[in-house]
């Protein structure tokens, strides 16, 4: 598999087109707008105070845009990964993977940037996933919290997906992380535990806002045999490293078969319950998002028809594959 490096021209809303080193950090905060010294970002939230400190002066606007949430050395020393290359099969013929630098610069992170996909990545400098704890609780036998420590020393492989967003877009990616059974099993939920809720680390504790219309913080579900599939994984990095905070720093989960807002970013807790629990977008606009939300194009949403995906750097237009091309997986999930 080959990673596009694609030309900086062809980044959705990135205009500079000169070196990363000819684009030093007095050009590169010009080119945001803002004088230097000045907070990245925040200009979105007129209301917030502007008190984010600026990027440290040798991390170039590539470094920084790429740069992982958690960097403590012992950390950083755990990547990159092996690949396990039987979990990493993109469907379709091009088996190149995105830009990351387009990854990274179109995310979807309500808490930090409402309103469709964008730069969150110029919003969400002021959030610190470190230190940071997920607390699995529920119908377990063995509620647990995981640390940054007990997260990072699980066994981590890298795992090769297409993603897609219900707004069309789509990128082929490695994330590193753990297959979440493994997560459940280590927890020992109970024969009622039927569901798993995921919920997010509240807006104001990220440095972001709550936007009104929404019920914060983020709260996403699945049924436990989907929690189960193997396909299944909770990421803690993509591109062989840590995650950047824009991809939901410093862990959230990845599931290829789903449009992209199943997989909650920047989880605080995981719990274990016997009922079907209400969800962030579904609760939104119950007639867009329903519980389930797997990737169909015969599907369409009201605002988008399905059958086409467009790759975030190429702009290429893709058919969509029902369940995301990883039906050999899932479809028997749904019989
Ligand atoms: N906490 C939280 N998780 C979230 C979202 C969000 O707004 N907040 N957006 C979702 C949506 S709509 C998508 S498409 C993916 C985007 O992941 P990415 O930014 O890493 O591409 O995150 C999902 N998880
Ligand atoms: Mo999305």
């Amino acid at each position: 598999m080959l990673v596009r490096r694609s030309n900086r021209a062809n980044l959705p809303k990135l205009k500079p087109t000169a070196s990363d080193a000819y684009w030093n950090r007095r050009q590169f905060l010009q080119a945001l707008g803002m004088a230097t010294g000045a907070a990245i970002g925040f200009e979105h939230f007129g209301g917030l105070s502007c008190s984010a400190a600026g990027p440290p002066d040798h991390i170039g606007p590539r470094e920084l845009i790429l740069q992982p949430g958690v960097e403590r050395v012992e950390i950083m020393r755990r990547f990159p990964v092996a690949r396990n290359a039987a979990m990493s099969r993109l469907p379709g013929e091009s088996q190149d993977l995105t830009d990351p630098l387009a990854a990274a610069t179109h995310n979807n992170f309500y808490e930090f940037l409402p309103g469709g996909g964008g730069e969150v990545w110029r919003f969400c400098r002021r959030f610190t996933p470190d230190p940071w704890s997920i607390e699995i609780t529920g119908l377990c036998h063995k509620p647990r919290t995981f640390d940054l420590d007990d997260l990072f020393a699980l066994e981590l492989e890298e795992r090769v997906y297409r993603f897609r967003c219900v707004e069309r877009w789509a990128m082929d990616v490695p994330w590193t992380g753990i297959p979440f059974h493994q997560v459940l099993t280590a927890v020992e939920p109970n024969s009622n535990a039927r569901y798993v809720r995921f919920i997010t680390a509240s807006p104001g504790a990220m440095g972001g806002r709550e936007s009104p219309g929404y019920d914060w913080p983020y709260y996403e579900a699945l049924r436990m045999d989907e929690a189960m599939n193997e396909l299944t994984l909770l990421a803690t990095g993509v591109y062989g490293q840590p995650l950047p905070r824009q991809h939901g720093a410093p862990a959230r989960m990845v599931l290829p078969w789903k449009y992209g807002y199943k997989g909650a970013k920047s989880i605080v807790q995981i719990e274990l319950v016997d009922r079907q629990p209400p969800t962030f977008w579904n609760d939104a606009q119950p007639t867009e998002y329903d519980f389930l939300s797997n990737i169909d194009p015969a599907v369409p949403h009201p605002r988008w028809a399905q059958n086409v995906e467009q790759m975030l750097d190429t702009g290429e237009h893709r058919p969509t594959l029902k369940y995301g091309g990883y039906g050999q997986y899932v479809a028997h999930l749904y019989e």
